[in-house]
């Protein structure tokens, strides 16, 4: 029998559902998971809930996860007292630093810090209090080519998304929210917001190499060959330039270049890029047409237009496709969020900034340049093994597993083998945390409170959700935000005490309200600090800096300017999340931070991209296969097998190959075969099925569990395999380094082959 019922928003994606979460109370007092469901008042997800949201109990209940922190002794992990782990580290990482500087530490962010109230507000405190260069975080293997190309455009890095519930066109490129539940684009039950355009009579077109859920449920399918979705968007934007379509309307005005996209786009006509894409000339004319034809339509491009070797320029063209269509920042187009947390520029009249810049720093040893701060994850082993003053020897990963996640995993695997020293802040001692020294688990995600605070700001509509943690934290368990407070500490040169946590979290909220009442244009210009430290009464930690940024947001009362609006009071007493309504057109240009105040429409940074998107039209056909990735709606990228309910069922962890393909190359359906590419070899299980398109192949990223030193009693038993082996880490789109998980040139043989052996044959099986 329930005796409590707790609502709290899923931290395991970027879809944020409420969950209902019924609990029981158990003989020894402790309160016990009954069973979990969707939220069905739940302003944004109204009940919608996936397998995962429900395997929350088994993740809270899993055996495996660290219940206390490990220190590696003579090869093996020893629990320890969270005094004796972090005397390790200072032990060890403030000497290091001393003598080999700084950027002799890497820290690596990985992706669940989006999802982490802590990892967002405390994993920047430890960067700048490591002050190393060499920062690296999973959005270089993600979205950084989105990012890019939005503040080379806007500024800053405003992200459009698409108006998911008002549209009457949907072109969906390389993404397969069916799976994923959406990214880059906030969007509860995705699946239902698909169902629900159809039902309205609006059109939904998928753009993808492979057949997947979502295109199963379009339109339209286009079968696109991998990494030329930039030629697709191209001949589109020629298209309604030459055939006089384009309306911009009212955004002309705010163009810097808009006349010269004609000459630019001209050599992209649908008979040029035909042939690379694999798409009939008149198919794109046809969906051009019917594009520009509909009264509003959205461009929505995620991975598979991001991690591939065309990422910035192909995701610039989305926003250029919607720009010339008049589908920009207009209703039922693109818009951009409005997040109760603010973007810097969700608010204000429009203030013009310095515009974007990167490449403000290189990396030491290939030069890769910098961008929002960080390096690309493609120098991440270079850096570690290239002797030399600034070095990595030391390295720090917060949720973050890049054996499993990161190109040429081999490489990253021995590199880290080579470290002097690692800590990891990690529940789970999986294929990265089993080179820590010194492993600091986190406690689970009941006993924390959670607020999407970059996830809010790519929501298609404006809501606010927090959720305080449901059950409080044990005994001998210290949250993530005093983890990593601790770390801060430690790293500025402080003993990682409790009292120096507490002083950091006091600057940081001091140092947060100073930079409110110093922005000119905000709504606590010019107020004392001290007067608002008061009214923030007693909160401390993750929730104080929440209700700053919430007071101080778009929405927010304005430490009493405003009384109606929100703080985190509010909230709290909102179980169910507060719903800001339909997103807003017409924020350009109150949102752009360009130099000139206006829309860069051709970033010179990308016309050396645009030329070479043009030879790839020439490029001579190769006879390997392309391999891409994909999702499974029970996964979640590298740290979900080990929830048996999962993983049960028909294994997944296989090659996806064409009919012709497999017949072509002697392959029988449940066949072993070898899979090889420039940096390594594999061996998997063949799946034939003519939803892949010949010449391409598939592989998930995020198995292969089944190695040496993993302490995860399910995965391990998984027969699956790391496909990052194979992805490589110098196949990267060149503006921002992002990795180019897709379009991966791999040959396929049969595993009992005669071939001669390939050196990368040699290594079969490490993993
Ligand atoms: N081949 C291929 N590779 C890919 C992709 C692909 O499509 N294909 N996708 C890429 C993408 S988009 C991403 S975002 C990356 C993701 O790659 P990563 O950034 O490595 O993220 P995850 O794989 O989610 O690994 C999460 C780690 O965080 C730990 N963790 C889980 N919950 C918590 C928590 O609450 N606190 C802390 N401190 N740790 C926690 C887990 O144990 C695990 O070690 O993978 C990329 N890699
Ligand atoms: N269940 C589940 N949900 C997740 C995750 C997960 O691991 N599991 N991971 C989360 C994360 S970190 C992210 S970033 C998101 C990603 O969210 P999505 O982008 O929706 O993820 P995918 O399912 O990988 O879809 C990418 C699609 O791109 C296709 N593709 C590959 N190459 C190309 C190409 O060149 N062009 C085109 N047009 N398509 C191509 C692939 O076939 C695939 O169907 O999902 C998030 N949600
Ligand atoms: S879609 Fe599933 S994993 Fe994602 S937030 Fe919703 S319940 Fe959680
Ligand atoms: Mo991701």
């Amino acid at each position: 029998m329930t005796t409590r019922t707790a609502f709290r928003t899923c931290p395991l994606c970027e879809a944020g559902c409420g969950l209902e979460i019924h609990l029981q109370k158990q003989a020894d007092g402790r309160e016990h998971v009954a069973r979990i469901r969707g939220d069905r008042d739940h302003v944004f997800s109204a009940g919608y809930v996936c397998p995962k949201g429900g395997a929350l109990k088994q993740l809270h209940e899993d055996p495996d996860w660290l219940q206390r922190p490990v220190v590696k002794r003579d090869g093996r992990f020893v629990p320890v007292s969270w005094e004796e782990a972090f005397q390790t580290i200072a032990d060890r990482l403030p000497p290091l630093m001393q003598q080999q500087g700084r950027d002799s530490v890497a820290i690596y962010l990985g992706n669940p810090n989006v999802h982490s109230l802590a990892g967002m507000l405390y994993g920047r405190s430890l960067i700048k209090a490591l002050g190393t260069r060499n920062r690296f975080s999973a959005s270089t293997v993600d979205q950084r080519p989105k990012e890019v190309s939005s503040a080379l455009m806007f500024g800053t890095t405003v992200i459009a998304v698409p108006d998911l519930d008002r549209t009457d066109f949907l072109l969906m490129l390389g993404a397969n929210p069916l799976a994923s539940n959406g990214s880059l684009c906030t969007a509860p039950d995705f699946p239902g917001r698909l169902r629900a355009l159809k039902q309205r009579g609006g059109t939904l077109v998928v753009v993808d190499p492979r057949r997947t859920e979502t295109a199963a449920l379009a339109d339209r399918h286009l079968g696109i060959r991998p990494g030329t979705d930039g030629l697709l968007l191209a001949a589109m934007g020629q298209v309604l330039l030459a055939e006089q379509r384009a309306r911009p309307g009212r955004l002309a005005e705010y163009c810097e270049g808009l006349e010269e996209l004609s000459d630019l786009l001209a050599p992209f006509t649908p008979e040029a890029v035909q042939e690379a894409t694999g798409l009939d000339a008149a198919e794109i004319r046809e969906l051009t047409g019917r594009f520009a034809d509909a009264p509003t339509a959205a461009v929505y491009g995620r991975i598979g237009t991001t991690c591939q070797e065309f990422g910035t320029v192909t995701s610039w063209l989305v926003d250029v496709v919607s720009l010339l269509s008049g589908n920009l920042d207009s209703a039922g187009g693109v818009l951009f969020p409005t997040g109760a947390v603010g973007h810097p520029s969700s608010q204000g009249p429009p203030r013009y900034g310095r515009g974007f810049r990167m490449g403000r720093m290189t990396s030491r040893v290939s030069g890769a340049p910098e961008s929002l701060g960080e390096f690309p994850v493609s120098v991440l082993a270079e850096e570690i093994e290239t002797p030399g003053k600034g070095q990595v020897r030391a390295f720090i990963t917060v949720a973050g597993n890049p054996v499993a996640s990161l190109p040429n995993s081999r490489r990253i695997r021995a590199a880290l083998e080579s470290l002097e020293f690692m800590v990891s802040v990690d529940p789970y001692i999986n294929e990265t945390t089993c080179h820590a020294d010194v492993i600091l688990p986190p406690p689970g995600p009941l006993y924390k409170s959670h607020y999407d605070y970059v996830l809010l700001n790519l929501a298609v509509r404006n809501v606010a959700c927090y959720s305080p943690a449901v059950l409080p934290l044990e005994d001998g368990r210290l949250s993530e935000a005093e983890i990593l407070l601790r770390l801060t500490a430690l790293a500025a040169g402080h003993p990682p005490t409790a009292q120096s946590a507490r002083k950091i979290d006091d600057m940081m909220a001091d140092s947060m309200l100073q930079a409110a009442v110093g922005d000119e244009s905000g709504p606590v210009a010019g107020r004392d600090v001290d007067e608002l430290r008061q009214l923030l009464g007693s909160r401390r930690g993750p929730e104080r800096l929440l209700d700053i940024a919430l007071r101080t947001g778009p929405w927010g009362d304005g430490f009493g300017a405003r009384p109606d609006g929100l703080t985190l009071e509010t909230l709290e007493a909102s179980l169910h999340g507060i719903d800001l309504g339909p997103l807003q057109p017409n924020r350009i240009p109150d949102v752009l931070r360009t130099p000139h105040g206006k829309i860069q429409v051709i970033p010179d940074l990308l016309r050396p991209e645009i030329d070479r998107l043009q030879k790839r039209c020439r490029r001579p056909a190769d006879d390997r296969l392309q391999l891409v990735g994909r999702r499974h709606i029970r996964s979640n990228n590298s740290w979900m097998h080990n929830i048996s309910v999962l993983t049960t069922g028909k294994n997944r962890c296989s090659l996806q190959i064409h009919p012709q393909d497999a017949d072509r190359l002697g392959i029988r359906e449940g066949d072993r075969v070898r899979v090889s590419s420039r940096v390594g070899t594999l061996e998997i299980r063949a799946e034939r099925t003519d939803a892949v398109l010949p010449g391409v192949v598939s592989i998930p990223h995020g198995f292969g569990q089944n190695t040496d030193g993993v302490q995860l009693r399910v995965a391990r038993q998984y027969d699956g395999v790391n496909a990052n082996i194979l992805t490589d880490d110098t196949f990267c789109d060149p503006v921002c380094g992002n990795i180019a998980l897709n379009g991966v040139p791999v040959t396929v043989v049969p595993s009992a082959h005669d071939g001669e052996p390939t050196p990368a044959d040699q290594a079969v099986g490490v993993f």
